[in-house]
């Protein structure tokens, strides 16, 4: 049965498990959840998903959610993108989950998703300050090396691109950060990538 993934393109968290099925040549289909319109909060959706997020992994009677957890399992079936030190890739899966991706939702949400009026400056303040430390981070991480973990690809690299190919503002400029932008170049090159929104 072609698995299904219940997301939608505006979701960086979807786009890392999309990613992942796509590079690996999985076959998936996207099921389009209409977020914006409170699907997630909606009962049938906590059916699905107690924890009311998107992306949900949907597959011969197996239901995954987090991004992580199908990241992981899309990679075990297939044997790709997990080559590298099991531990080391689980570090920035977690990483990523904490202090990166989370971050960025929250913000690109308050920043472009919400009435200019109800923006709360402040707080978008206080997280561009926490991400800066992340992207700091993350740039020196990579300078000298080519992927986060390993040798080559893995699911590392494609959960902490999830949300670096949007365009919307939410304080992250490439140009400041060589390593970073470097990466996502390599990223894009790979075959069969896609970005976000297509
Ligand atoms: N750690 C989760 C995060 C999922 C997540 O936050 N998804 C967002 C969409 S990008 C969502 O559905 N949020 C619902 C909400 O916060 O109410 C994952 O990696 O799957």
């Amino acid at each position: 049965m072609t698995a299904q993934l219940f997301c939608f393109g505006e979701s960086g968290h979807s786009y890392k498990a999309a990613l992942t099925l796509e590079l690996s040549g999985y076959d998936w289909q996207p099921v389009y959840v209409d977020f914006f319109n409170g699907e997630v909060r909606a009962n049938a959706y906590r059916e699905m998903n107690e924890m009311a997020e998107a992306p949900v992994f949907r597959e011969d009677g197996l239901t995954l959610t987090q991004s992580a957890v199908i990241q992981l399992h899309v990679a075990e079936k297939t044997g790709k993108f997990l080559d590298g030190d099991r531990n080391e890739i689980l570090r920035w899966l977690f990483w990523d989950n904490h202090k990166l991706s989370s971050a960025i939702g929250s913000t690109r949400f308050l920043m472009n998703f919400i009435p200019e009026g109800k923006r709360p400056l402040e707080v978008i303040a206080f997280q561009q300050a926490r991400l800066k430390s992340a992207y700091k981070l993350l740039d020196g991480h990579l300078s000298g090396r080519d992927w986060i973990a390993g040798d080559a690809a893995t699911i590392a690299d494609f959960t902490c691109c999830g949300y670096l190919y949007y365009p919307e503002p939410f304080g992250f400029d490439r140009a400041e950060w060589p390593h970073i932008s470097a990466w996502l170049e390599r990223i894009a090159s790979l075959p069969g990538w896609k970005h976000p929104m297509i």
